[in-house]
């Protein structure tokens, strides 16, 4: 008989080869219970008429689904109960949430379900998010950390139930939802490597603001686009799924030329910190790279607040170098 690696098994011997505590292992475990129950409404939720919208705008103007609300109740109801987290910011409340300020370990920060337009398709969407530790040596002062602080992000998914973690300095893992709804690790399944060969390379971006862009990204997409197939399914969760196991690029240039100027975005319309920081510290643990609109990388940038938003190219290191390049030369 063939029994698969569970996630938490492949967790605690992680932990145990490196002399870390099993606080980490309490915080996963809550968030991987958070993202099976995701799946679980996720996956009814036409049943139930749980795909719609909400009927209220967040914190950032977006009109909020209904699955959107759940999720984020889902996971912060889990972050809660595993006594492990000091403050939590996710995408869906306006300040940084505090939960066990004095016996919490880790800051976490998520987007409950990134792709929001995908909901109503019961299209990819994913839950993705961030974990930093407080500073054991000294005093914590509680600030927002930037990428290079991470200790691990990760992705889930839904409803295809793939679960991609990245661990600092140690790689990046793949687990899958079985029968049993046990995240587990195929049998000789290697640490995920972003491919260096580009003959599978991929380049994913929306389209339909390619006008939006600097002449500068705009000429570099013309040079090199033949070269590469286009995949774009509108939810980063899922285009960074799989960009990552094909290789290329994926890309939220600023928008800087909107015939409408207050559609305008020149900072970028993705959040630093539980959107371009988790695609970005993945992308370097597989040996990738992610750098902004100013070709600063991504992982360097202090956040300036908890929605902070960037513009991201992250992917294989030869194309995100390339296009650095050209950003660097314009700013
Ligand atoms: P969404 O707005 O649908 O939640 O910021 C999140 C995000 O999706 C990303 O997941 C996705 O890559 C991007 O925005 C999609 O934006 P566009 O619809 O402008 O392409």
């Amino acid at each position: 008989m063939k029994l698969e690696q569970s996630f938490m098994d492949f967790m605690l011997h992680h932990q145990e080869r490196h002399k870390r505590s099993y606080n980490f292992l309490v915080l996963l475990e809550a968030i991987q219970t958070a993202a099976k129950y995701i799946q679980y409404f996720y996956q009814t939720g036409s049943l139930k008429n749980m795909m719609g919208e909400a009927g209220v705008v967040n914190c950032q103007d977006e009109n909020v689904m209904k699955m959107d609300d759940i999720a984020d109740s889902i996971v912060l109801h889990y972050l809660r109960r595993s006594n492990q987290v000091i403050c939590a910011v996710t995408e869906e409340e306006p300040e940084p949430i505090r939960l066990n300020e004095d016996g919490g370990r880790y800051f976490v920060y998520y987007d409950p379900l990134d792709g929001s337009s995908n909901i109503k398709h019961n299209l990819p969407v994913g839950l993705m998010f961030a974990v930093a530790k407080k500073n054991l040596e000294g005093p914590e002062d509680g600030h927002l950390r930037s990428g290079a602080e991470l200790r691990a992000a990760g992705i889930f998914l839904i409803p295809n139930g793939v679960f991609t973690l990245a661990l600092a300095d140690t790689g990046v893992f793949r687990f899958h939802l079985d029968e049993t709804m046990t995240y587990v690790r195929p049998e000789n399944s290697e640490r995920l490597m972003l491919p260096e060969d580009p003959k599978n390379w991929e380049l994913s971006f929306n389209s339909s603001n390619r006008k939006t862009f600097s002449p500068v990204v705009q000429s570099w997409i013309e040079e090199h686009e033949q070269k590469y197939a286009f995949r774009y399914m509108g939810a980063l969760a899922g285009d960074f799924h799989r960009l990552l196991s094909n290789g290329g690029m994926f890309m939220y240039p600023a928008i800087v030329n909107h015939p409408k100027p207050d559609k305008n975005r020149p900072k970028g319309k993705l959040r630093l910190l539980y959107e371009a920081n988790v695609a970005a510290f993945i992308a370097r643990e597989a040996g990738g790279a992610a750098i902004d609109e100013a070709g600063n990388d991504i992982l360097d940038i202090k956040p300036e607040s908890p929605h902070h938003r960037t513009a991201l190219y992250v992917g294989s290191r030869p194309l995100v170098e390339s296009i650095k390049t050209r950003l660097r030369k314009k700013s």
